[in-house]
């Protein structure tokens, strides 16, 4: 999978790719590369964003600057770049990613993020340059480099070969192989702590019982029965 991030700070993912299941998926071919608006702007000393037609607080992004930084990455007009490749815009007010629409991505054999700071982007780019518009909740961050950073790891590491052992994303919370229920709950050494006991179940070695529990302790966790209701 081919990944463009296009950021004003492409530094911020320094860290990211230092994490093990980012640099085992790198290492296994996948691409995480990043476009800077700021390399490609047509304006005049680095300008990227501007102040709100209509008035109001902060700086939006402008069209014609993200139109410009599209073209230079993949030479086309990035309306019609949109119609086979999934170009992202990263917005608090988007579609909220979850573990279907990550494991979608996923399928993707390339994806574009488009981050911004300040307000926010110039609906245009929403309307006419992106394929999604993806939140990864209700709220605001300051910026869409950790959400680009959060729908990255998440995809990244559905892909094979980016965790350790290949099972490990597949009964996971909210998968298919647990009905899209969180995941049981894990124990280890110590079996008891304070009083705390590992539950027998999971000493006993007795695979089909333990199966059968995990299992029901997911199902519990889903309706809330299990450890309080989910949000
Ligand atoms: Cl994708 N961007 C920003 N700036 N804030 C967010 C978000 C994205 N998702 C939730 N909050």
């Amino acid at each position: 999978m081919q990944i463009d991030v296009f950021t004003l700070f492409p530094d911020a993912f320094a860290w990211f790719e230092r994490q093990r299941h980012v640099a085992n998926a790198l290492a296994g071919g996948h691409r995480l590369e990043y476009v800077n608006y700021r390399d490609h702007t047509p304006l005049g000393a680095g300008q990227v964003d501007d102040t709100p037609f209509g008035g109001g607080a902060g700086m939006v992004l402008r069209v014609d600057v993200v139109e410009a930084a599209l073209w230079a990455r993949y030479g086309r007009d990035p309306v019609q770049l949109r119609q086979d490749r999934r170009v992202i815009v990263l917005a608090p007010g988007g579609t909220l990613l979850d573990d279907a629409l990550v494991g979608e991505l996923a399928r993707e054999e390339a994806l574009t993020l488009l981050s911004g700071r300040y307000e926010g982007f110039d609906q245009r780019i929403v309307d006419h340059f992106a394929s999604d518009e993806v939140s990864i909740g209700r709220y605001v961050l300051a910026g869409g480099e950790l959400a680009a950073m959060v729908l990255c790891d998440a995809v990244l590491r559905k892909l094979p070969g980016a965790l350790g052992h290949p099972d490990s994303a597949l009964e996971e919370s909210f998968s298919d192989a647990l009905a899209g229920a969180p995941e049981y709950p894990h124990y280890t050494r110590p079996a008891e702590w304070r009083g705390w006991r590992v539950p027998d179940v999971l000493l006993s070695g007795h695979h089909a019982r333990i199966r059968e529990w995990r299992l029901a302790q997911s199902a519990a966790r889903g309706t809330g029965s299990a450890d309080g209701p989910l949000p």
